[in-house]
Parts: C-alpha cells; structure tokens; sequence
C-alpha cells in the first residue's frame, strides 16, 4: 500500500490545480489528476492545443492565449519545466498561498520505491540509460521492476499507483526540472556542470543551484556520485549530506 498516495488522493479531491503549460508531462497528468477528484484548468499560451477538445469533454477548463495566466486561483500549481517559476502571475498566486509543484516533483514525492536520479550538462540520457540497463539484468525473470522516465521524456505520475517498493526508479533531471523541487532522490548522479541553457536561467549560479537541488535534500543515508575532474562537481561533494562517491578518467 502507498500510504504518500492514499494521502495525496484524499488531500487533492475537490481540488482546483493549475497545470500550466500542456505539453508531455503536464498533459500525461490530466486522467491521474481527474482520477484522484481533483477539478483541472489546463492553461498554455497555445491556442491550438492539440489534446483541447479531449480534456474539455473530460471537464477540463481549457484558458489558452495571452491571458492564460490570468486570475491563476487554484489551489496547486504544476508548472511545466520550461516556465520560469518567478513569472509575477506565479509569484503572486505563491505568495497568495498557492502551492507550487511540477509533475517530477509530485511523482518523487508519491514514488514507492527507490529513486536512481541523474543530472549534468552533458552525458545526462546516456548515464541515465546504462543505469536503467544495469538495473534492468540485474533484476531479469523477477517481477521486480525498472521505470525509467524524466527529461528523458517519459513523465512517470501516471505509472506511480502501479509501482511498488520492489520496484527502482531511473530519472533523468533537467535543471529546469530541479528548480523547484524540494525532495532529493536517495542515490543522485552529477556528470559534471559547464555553461547551458543561459538564455532561460539568468545566471550559471542559479543553473548550478537549481542542480544541486539533486542531492541537497538528501539525508545521511543518501549517496551522491560526483566526477572528480569537474570544478562544479566537486565543490557538491563537500556540501552533500549523505556518502560522495567520485569517479574520474584521470585517477582510479
Ligand atoms: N508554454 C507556456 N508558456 C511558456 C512556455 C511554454 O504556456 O512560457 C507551453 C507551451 O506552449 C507548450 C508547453 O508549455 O505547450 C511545453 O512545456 P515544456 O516545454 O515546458 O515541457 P514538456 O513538453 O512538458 O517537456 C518537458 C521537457 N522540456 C523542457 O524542459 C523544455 C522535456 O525535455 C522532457 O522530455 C519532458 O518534460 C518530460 O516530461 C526536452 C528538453 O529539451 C526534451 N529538455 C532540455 C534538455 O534536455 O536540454 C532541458
């Protein structure tokens, strides 16, 4: 039994959450969502969503266009990972008492089972594959299972009711997707950091920042694999909170 779940079903029933931005894991949340009572507006700049006419029928209110933020009054907010958290009409409806969320986030704190996460500039998607696969012979004719899913591009809040504690999750994390989370996963991998992505982040601290949001919640029991090479890397090692395992092509 997922007791995180039970919970966050009887919590969001009768509900009003925000999905805002209807892209891949926004929209992968809409039949979760609706399934656990909760009452959807779906807001995204784009007039001509693709999925509108199915959520209407669903009974998702549809606010699109230029004012597709306007009287942002719900109660939970999830935010795709290619919006700013500090647009005003985000800001205020936060400081309003809004709670701000994302599909990753949600799915972390409702996932039943450990989390394998992985982030950096480069290296990201391969990393997070051979993991996955590692993981996948290791646990070969059992039933206990791997998911893998993130920026990636497979949002898993949809598959966290039929995941168990047996089972391990592989992520890859975006910085975008990092920005506002507040959970780390128990085992958190850095490739290494170098300039990316400025246009959206206003500066290469808050694109570090929002990376190190990875393992910086972690407990004493967390691990967090680092590249000693890596200048940015292996400042993190010094600030985790839990075991640092490095690995390096220039030493053993
Ligand atoms: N939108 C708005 N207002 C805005 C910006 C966007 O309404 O200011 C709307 C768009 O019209 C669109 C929707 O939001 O309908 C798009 O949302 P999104 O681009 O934020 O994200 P998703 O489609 O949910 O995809 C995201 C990741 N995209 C980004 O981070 C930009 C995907 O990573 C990821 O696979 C997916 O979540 C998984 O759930 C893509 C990516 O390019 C592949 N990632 C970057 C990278 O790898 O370098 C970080």
């Amino acid at each position: 039994m997922n007791q995180a779940l039970s919970d966050f079903r009887s919590y969001i029933k009768g509900k009003r959450v925000a999905l805002i931005g209807m892209g891949i894991s926004n929209a992968s949340t809409v039949d979760f969502l609706l399934s656990c009572g909760a009452i959807l507006t779906a807001r995204d700049q784009k007039t001509d969503l693709p999925g509108r006419e199915e959520w209407e029928a669903k009974g998702v209110r549809t606010v699109t266009g230029d004012g597709y933020l306007d009287d942002l009054n719900e109660d939970l907010l999830l935010k795709s990972p290619g919006i700013r958290p500090d647009v005003p009409e985000i800001a205020d409806a936060v400081g309003r008492g809004a709670v701000l969320e994302s599909e990753i986030g949600l799915f972390c704190r409702l996932c039943p089972c450990p989390i394998y996460a992985v982030t950096g500039s480069d290296g990201k998607t391969t990393t997070t594959t051979l993991i996955a696969r590692f993981l996948e012979e290791e646990r070969k004719n059992t039933d206990r299972r791997v998911f893998l899913g993130g920026n990636i591009g497979t949002p898993l809040l949809s598959s966290v009711g039929e995941m168990t504690a047996n089972d391990k999750v592989v992520l890859e994390l975006s910085s975008f997707q990092l920005i506002t989370m507040v959970r780390s996963p128990e085992t958190a991998v850095i490739t290494n950091l170098s300039p990316n992505h400025l246009d959206v982040h206003k500066s290469y601290e808050e694109y570090g920042s929002a990376k190190k949001n990875i393992f910086r919640y972690q407990s004493a029991y967390g691990t967090l694999v680092v590249n000693a090479d890596n200048a940015f890397t292996a400042e993190c090692a010094g600030e985790a909170n839990g075991k640092v395992l490095f690995f390096s092509r220039r030493s053993k």
